[in-house]
């Protein structure tokens, strides 16, 4: 059995692969769009009875989509092409339960086809959220139901250029045969491995990312990329074995707690799986028109505490019945936008002195000296999460003639990007390090 530190050490050298680097440095911030027959009967879930001749967008305009998606700074859009209703968006071969049965387009339609196109001249990217569960098919909860599935995947995966995210969920019901369907989830990644390698796949268990294990948009305290193996294990396995034996003191992958150490001993090896936080900007996933989009400032606090917090953000709008956004959320999207823009358009640390010291091999501490005595909102720290997530604990201590003062205590998680929201007034600070999983990286350390 392995030593103790050697543990530990291994555990800060779980890496991620290149899709996932890219979607938590690059692609961290992008939209959901429900909409399927539920827009036009209220229902979040569809029955799957829905008459196809509901469904008619008038004013569809997925070009004011992505521009209302681009204000907020998002990068890409994940569409329902399928929601629990088994109501397909795209000209599928695979049922009449469809576009092609609606009045859309004189049944013509292709909603997929329409966003993936404005999309791409928006310049952001596009996904798909294809629902395993099936309300409308009739051999759901049969072997039969895995082939229809893989089909519609195929379609989706090969018709509509490049996609960045394909969403899936466990959502299992009964089909009509009173049989649970179960899902053949390696079947559906291995095609959307080999049909769209650069895409990242969440599932509230992986492989790419989880889900956070809420709808309202909050990371955990210690968001850890890297978790046992069996919590998410369609991830690929790179440490071996439990240090310690013994019962596991979790049950699921959505516990507030699953990273810690104290967890990962009994693990029975780690993964790398960052989570992803869905949320939408209304109560509803899909649109009801007596609702209001959240207020700002809960959008904007969940933008720290998503993004800023070791997380993709995926936040859902839901067209109206006529095919368009509301204008309600427009102008919060692009107010979220602006406040997140205008919030960190200035570095404070621009030009600072940085001098790191590794005062043990699992201690640092990072001396920022500012030149002068500034007014600090948040600090931003990042690790350089490519050679693995580390940061256990840290503190921030600002100094103010001469005196060094605790800011900012208790910390315990960095991983891709923490912003921790502190009002400080200092000349200098220091980063200090007080635990991790070998030695710190820290890539960028910033201040607002
Ligand atoms: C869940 C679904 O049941 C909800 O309707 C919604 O689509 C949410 C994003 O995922 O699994």
């Amino acid at each position: 059995m392995i030593s103790f530190n050697e543990f530990i050490e291994n555990a800060g050298k779980v890496k991620p692969t290149a899709r996932q680097l890219e979607r938590l440095r690059e692609t961290q911030f992008y939209a959901f769009i429900h909409f399927s027959p539920n827009t036009y009967t209220g229902l979040e879930w569809g029955t799957g009875k829905e008459d196809p001749a509901i469904f008619n967008p008038t004013e569809l305009d997925c070009d004011q989509w992505v521009e209302a998606i681009k204000s907020a700074g998002m990068k890409g859009a994940v569409i329902t092409a399928k929601h629990h209703d088994g109501f397909c968006l795209w000209q599928t071969a695979t049922t009449e339960h469809s576009i092609k049965n609606s009045p859309y387009k004189n049944g013509k339609g292709d909603i997929v086809r329409e966003l993936a196109q404005a999309c791409r001249r928006g310049g952001i990217k596009f996904g798909f959220y294809l629902s395993p569960w099936d309300r409308n098919a009739a051999c759901y909860g049969t072997e039969e139901y895995n082939d229809l599935y893989r089909a519609q995947l195929t379609e989706l995966l090969t018709n509509y250029g490049e996609v960045f995210h394909v969403w899936f969920d466990g959502a299992c019901g009964e089909g009509p045969s009173g049989k649970k369907q179960v899902y053949e989830f390696e079947s559906f990644f291995e095609l959307v491995r080999k049909y769209q390698p650069n895409a990242t796949i969440f599932k509230d268990d992986g492989p790419d990312l989880r889900w956070c294990g809420n709808e309202s948009g909050s990371a955990r305290l210690s968001e850890w990329a890297v978790v046992p193996h069996e919590l998410c294990c369609y991830c690929e396995k790179q440490t071996e074995g439990a240090l310690l034996e013994g019962g596991i003191p979790y049950h699921s992958n959505c516990d507030c707690d699953i990273g810690s150490l104290e967890n990962i001993m009994y693990s029975e090896g780690l993964a790398f799986c960052p989570s992803e936080i869905d949320m939408s900007i209304r109560p509803g996933w899909f649109y009801h028109p007596e609702e209001e989009p959240h207020s700002l400032e809960r959008l904007f606090n969940t933008y720290l505490r998503s993004v800023g917090a070791n997380t993709t953000f995926n936040l859902n709008i839901p067209p109206m019945p006529n095919g368009k956004f509301d204008p309600r959320d427009i102008t919060r999207l692009k107010e979220l936008g602006d406040k997140i823009r205008s919030t960190f358009a200035v570095n404070l640390c621009e030009g600072a002195k940085i001098t790191c010291t590794h005062t043990s091999p699992t201690q640092s501490e990072y001396l920022v000296e500012l030149g002068e005595v500034k007014k600090i909102n948040y600090f931003e720290l990042r690790e350089n999460i490519a050679n693995g997530q580390r940061i256990a604990s840290f503190r921030i201590i600002g100094r103010k003639d001469g005196l060094w003062e605790t800011s900012y205590e208790n910390y315990t998680t960095v991983g891709n990007r923490k912003i921790c929201v502190q009002e400080s007034e200092c000349d200098a600070f220091k980063i200090v390090i007080t635990a991790s999983r070998g030695r710190a990286e820290l890539e960028t350390i910033a201040a607002y």
